[in-house]
């Protein structure tokens, strides 16, 4: 596994996925995909599933991957990446590698719709199988790529262009699905969560050395604050992230062989979530008096999630 060492010396690692991409200025996608493919010396093969970070970095003939890199259907990032994992294992077994010393890991990457949703049977059917891969959400809470569409990623109350805002709506009406728990309950041997940003860039870059470096299926759902349909200004993205975890709306946590979770970031004082939402226009209508017990739902759903996992982290199973 890759040792970590400081920020500096992380900047200054070799480039895997080079700047001059077309992803919105303050995209969090392309600060989450830089940090975990510099986060091994390993060598890589990547898929990607269609949506904006596809889109926006393989525009031929110019590319941002430095890695083998596969564009694959929206829909089956997962199968992808474990076809070629399971050839690998394969010309290994029968000795024809080109260089048996060189080591090559799996990584894909997709959005929450081509996640949570679309993709889903592609990625759960591969960690059932017990690939040795690891699957990165960039869970930006919506279909950005194709408007703005809401997921099942998408929390309550949130704007979005199939849950909007007016007289009769206060966005979207469910809760947003737990997906790092259902991978977790695959038995993946190793799950988390995290964000990116300059304060917890070492949490993120350690998540993605771990899960990397461990055989098995593993899985990494990263928030990616969305400047364009959260609707913030660009230079705010980490001040966003940031108060995702501050607040606990998206708190760190790992989960190892399935259950074992471990609460790796813990706010000092864990600030109310209108913090959070109000800082997005996508949530400015809550603010409303008539929506405030939306706010009110968001906030008990918060305490009590972040109880259930201090609770699983105490009980130690
Ligand atoms: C089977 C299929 N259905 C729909 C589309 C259209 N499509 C392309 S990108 C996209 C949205 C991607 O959303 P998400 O996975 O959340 O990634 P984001 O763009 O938000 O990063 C959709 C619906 C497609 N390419 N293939
Ligand atoms: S729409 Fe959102 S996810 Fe897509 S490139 Fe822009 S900021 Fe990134």
């Amino acid at each position: 596994m890759k040792n970590i060492g400081t920020l500096k010396e992380f900047a200054c690692t070799p480039d895997r996925f080079q700047g001059g991409h077309r992803l919105c200025p303050g995209c969090a996608h392309s600060m989450i995909v830089r940090e975990v493919v510099n986060a091994t010396d390993d060598d890589l093969v990547v898929s990607t599933a269609t949506g904006c970070l596809e889109v926006c970095t393989a525009i031929y003939p110019y590319t941002s991957w430095d890695v083998s890199w596969l564009h694959i259907g929206f829909e089956n990032a997962a199968a992808a990446i474990s076809g070629a994992e399971a050839m690998y294992s394969a010309l290994s077994r029968k000795n024809r590698l080109y260089n048996e010393d060189r080591k090559v890991k799996f990584v894909a990457f997709g959005g929450d719709g081509g996640t949570y949703d679309i993709g889903f049977q592609s990625l759960s059917g591969a960690a059932e199988r017990g690939h040795d891969f690891l699957y990165v959400c960039l869970d930006n809470e919506n279909y950005a790529n194709t408007g703005g569409q809401r997921s099942s990623s998408t929390p309550i109350g949130a704007h979005t262009s199939t849950t909007p805002r007016g007289r009769v709506s206060y966005g979207e009406k469910q809760r947003k699905k737990d997906l790092t728990m259902i991978m977790a309950a695959h038995g993946c041997p190793y799950v988390a969560t995290a964000i990116p940003g300059t304060k917890h860039w070492k949490d993120l870059a350690t998540k993605a050395a771990k899960a990397i470096s461990t055989v098995g299926p593993t899985f990494i759902n990263a928030l990616s604050p969305c400047t364009t349909e959260w609707k913030f200004k660009p230079e705010e993205t980490v001040e966003i992230a940031d108060l995702a975890v501050e607040t606990c709306a998206f708190p760190l946590y790992e989960i190892e062989d399935g259950h074992k979770l471990t609460i790796t970031y813990r706010p000092k004082n864990k600030l109310p979530i209108e913090e959070y939402l109000s800082r997005q226009g996508r949530f400015s209508h809550l603010f409303k008096p008539e929506n405030k017990w939306i706010i009110e739902e968001w906030q008990k759903n918060v305490d009590a999630y972040w109880e259930y996992l201090q609770r699983r982290e105490e009980a130690g199973v």
